[in-house]
């Protein structure tokens, strides 16, 4: 795959599609500036005005006197821009129609419509961010939580590659040792040496395999946790849902196997993307729409790690719960025994005892009571299963990061394994350069246009 020629002017409508109280147009290279001057009048020079500075104006029109309309324009000149090169940034009105013409007046003026992600890519190009931070700048405008945004920002502030940076130092200083023996023959290395080294290794070793299994968290705190609603029918799975979601997403009835599909819906608990998944009722389907229905949610306990397991405490035996529970080995459950309306307190307190091994959360979906009460489980189990105390910024949240860091690991394994049953330092320094190598691929040092060309398609327009 090539990549679009860097040499070209570029420009792009940077808001998104419709209507806005404004529309951005960014427009980056060698000619944005006398682009800007040819389609843009204001009262000052553009090609002679200072860097960092906003002036008032009219877009031209296509015919001669006509404007098409009032803008701001703000002048970045090259290197101290998003890009690093000269961008001009004109604010529009927003509308798709004025702003589409704006594009095409700076066409015509010889620049070209940008490709996907190409604003970021440039800044890659010149150097002034490497490959994790131009990939968080995607991750900072799709998160959509508080804790990937946060992510996002500490890995667009350098930080992760900083540390990536740091080991890969580390690395290179033990790569020169090891080329540094090459030149002896190995019985010449004394023991000390080599144990030496070992330690150096095993401390690189633990650093990278504390990143690489940071990233089960990091794609929880990308994606979401996915919490299903699991319960036999009738048990109030659905009436749950909606006072969770408070507000009336799925249908309710008195009829049992109403709930056919598997709903979903997102709202942040703890910082995190949440997806609840109301589900249809655990119980041998009467036809064969509910029957799919049931197979759904059979795949949704599957899949997930934390459910939420509902079960109505005026119609179900504490032996049914007990026996339903035990079908789901392996799985953070939140017992939730539902509808404590319609049972006495000796009823209720009779279940938390029975089932105390599970700390069950009573709570009635129609009252309301015990609902603050679950919501405030669903979030400490959270807490405690999705933040770890010792969690510091330098998360993975990139597969691709992820699986160079891995290989990483594989190389150095290796090494350690050869050193030890004295193998010849050539062997050994070889894997040292290929851990290092998966380093300098995260932070794209070392690239191709492919990986480029598929990492920027990734972004919008205009990015
Ligand atoms: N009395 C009472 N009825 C409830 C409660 N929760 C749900 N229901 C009723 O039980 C029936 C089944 O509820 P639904 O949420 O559709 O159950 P699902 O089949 O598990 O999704 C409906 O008539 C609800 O109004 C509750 O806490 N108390
Ligand atoms: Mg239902």
């Amino acid at each position: 795959m090539t990549l679009p020629d860097s040499d070209d002017t570029i420009v792009a409508i940077s808001t998104p599609p419709g209507y806005g109280g404004i529309g951005v147009i960014r427009i980056s290279g060698k000619q944005a500036f006398t682009i800007a001057n040819t389609i843009i009048d204001t009262t000052v020079n553009i090609m002679e005005a200072k860097s960092h500075t906003i002036h008032h104006g009219y877009v031209r029109g296509a015919e001669v006197g006509s404007i098409t309309d009032e803008v701001l324009v703000a002048l970045l000149r090259s290197p101290n821009s998003y890009t690093g090169e000269d961008v001009i940034e004109i604010s529009a009105h927003g509308n798709p129609q004025i702003l589409k013409q704006i594009v095409g007046l700076a066409i015509d003026s010889g620049a070209r419509q940008a490709t996907a992600g190409e604003f970021t890519m440039r800044a890659f190009l010149s150097g002034r961010i490497d490959l994790v931070q131009a990939e968080s700048v995607a991750d900072l405008i799709a998160a959509e939580s508080a804790a990937f945004q946060q992510i996002a920002l500490y890995q667009l502030s350098g930080k992760l590659s900083a540390y990536i940076g740091s080991i890969r130092a580390q690395l290179l200083d033990i790569g020169a040792l090891f080329e540094a023996y090459t030149d002896f023959p190995d019985e010449e290395i004394p023991r000390q040496q080599q144990a030496e080294l070992l330690a150096k290794l095993d401390d690189v070793i633990e650093s990278l395999t504390r990143l690489a299994s940071s990233y089960r968290r990091g794609e929880i705190i990308r994606t979401g946790v996915q919490i299903p609603i699991v319960g036999p029918p009738n048990a109030g799975k659905s009436s749950l849902f909606n006072v969770i979601l408070a507000e009336e997403r799925a249908i309710v009835t008195e009829i049992p196997g109403t709930t056919r599909d598997t709903i979903a819906e997102k709202i942040e608990i703890e910082g995190l993307a949440v997806l609840f998944v109301d589900t249809a009722g655990l119980r041998e389907a009467s036809d064969q729409i509910e029957a799919a229905g049931v197979e759904r949610s059979r795949r949704e306990i599957k899949a997930a790690n934390l459910l939420i397991a509902i079960f109505d405490v005026a119609n179900t035996p504490v032996e049914k719960i007990r026996s339903s529970l035990g079908e789901m080995p392996g799985k953070t459950i939140i017992l939730a025994l539902n509808k404590i309306d319609l049972v006495s307190n000796a009823i209720s307190d009779a279940y938390t005892t029975a089932l105390a091994h599970y700390h069950p959360v009573l709570l009635s979906a129609t009252t309301l009571v015990g609902v603050d009460k679950l919501v405030a489980r669903i979030a400490s189990v959270i807490r405690e299963s999705m933040h770890p105390s010792s969690a510091d910024g330098n998360v993975l949240t990139n597969k691709r990061h992820c699986v160079a860091v891995q290989n990483a690991l594989g190389s150095l394994t290796e090494a350690c394994t050869k050193l030890e049953q004295g193998e010849s330092f050539e062997l050994m320094a070889f894997d040292l350069r290929q851990a290092t190598n998966n380093l300098e691929e995260i932070l794209g040092k070392i690239t191709n246009d492919d990986l480029l060309a598929e990492i920027f398609s990734r972004f919008c327009i205009g990015k």
